[in-house]
């Protein structure tokens, strides 16, 4: 029986731990899946992962948008909030590189935790950025400036429960292993809680060269887009701590629109795809239509 006053999926559900508390509580592998609406990440919480990273390529590529600092924090804030409303594991929020300066940051962190999510990822490069993969100039921040980001948002933060990922994009911009070491301890300096290193590389040897060196000082986040046959396992067993997969699910979706698109299109019926599709019922239960139907009903009735 449901009360009406049990929290329903429109507000941040009570049960969610934070970001800080599932690292803690749970064993490497912690897997994220790249989600840019609410819809992708109640089916990643269903098939069993741990966290939801609220992709900047996916919030911009659903708009068609390119991932070039162009949509605002509002907008990637309305996403991740929709995104953390419903879904009851936490969700670690792609914020670029902080929407500017030391200050936008710590206007971000103010956002962010009012709005209920728990960790934030900043990146290294200059305001605006381009997507790590798209194939342009790469220009980092120097050190001492997005150590004081860092530490701007650091103080901004309320209590000491949200985490901060510090993102270096130094394998990225063609700066190397040591580069990436050199700026991942500066930033452990300045508070981080994590790091994350990205590497565009078809193998996964500059990660393991890394994490090599790295000495486990602080967790390590890392997104196998161009390595995917690394499992997260492996990783693990190599030092990572966090794995996402930040884009897959975008991939998939649009793969499987252009399927069914193509065959409604091309025969004038979904006849011969009516196996494949989710049914209606699958959509409704996503939605808790009867969940939210029941609030509605009298109270002998729930
Ligand atoms: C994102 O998902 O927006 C990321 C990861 O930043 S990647 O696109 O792989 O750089
Ligand atoms: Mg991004």
């Amino acid at each position: 029986m449901t009360t009406a006053s049990e929290p329903q999926r429109t507000a941040l559900p009570p049960e969610t731990a934070s970001f800080r508390q599932m690292l803690e509580k749970s064993e490497a592998p912690i897997k994220l899946a790249g989600a840019h609406d609410a819809l992708g990440a109640v089916i990643a919480e269903e098939v069993g992962f741990d966290g939801i990273w609220a992709s900047s390529l996916g919030i911009s590529a659903a708009r068609c948008i390119p991932d070039a600092s162009l949509l605002t924090m509002t907008d990637y804030l309305d996403a991740t909030e929709n995104i953390q409303k419903a879904a009851s594991i936490p969700v670690a929020a792609d914020c670029d590189t902080g929407f500017g300066s030391s200050l936008n940051v710590a206007h971000m962190v103010h956002e962010y935790q009012a709005a209920g999510i728990t960790a934030v990822c900043i990146e290294d490069k200059v305001f605006p950025k381009v997507n790590s993969f798209v194939s342009a100039e790469h220009a980092l921040c120097d050190t001492r400036g997005f150590c004081h980001k860092l530490e701007v948002a650091k103080t901004a933060q309320q209590g000491s429960d949200f985490f901060i990922i510090a993102r270096t994009e130094a394998m990225i911009s063609g700066l190397g292993v040591d580069e990436g070491l050199r700026r991942c301890h500066a930033y452990a300096e300045a508070g981080a809680d994590a790091v994350l290193v990205h590497s565009k590389q078809a193998t996964n040897h500059q990660i393991v060269e890394f994490l090599e060196q790295w000495d486990a000082r602080l967790p390590v986040v890392i997104v196998p887009t161009t390595y995917p046959d690394w499992d997260a396992a492996a990783a693990a067993a190599a030092g990572v701590s966090v794995v996402i997969y930040a884009i897959q699910g975008l991939r998939a979706t649009v793969s499987a629109l252009r399927s069914a698109y193509t065959s409604i299109q091309a025969s004038g019926a979904s006849t011969s795809i009516e196996e494949e599709i989710a049914p209606l019922t699958d959509i409704f239960r996503l939605q808790r239509v009867r969940e939210w139907l029941t609030l509605d009903a009298p109270a002998d009735a729930r």
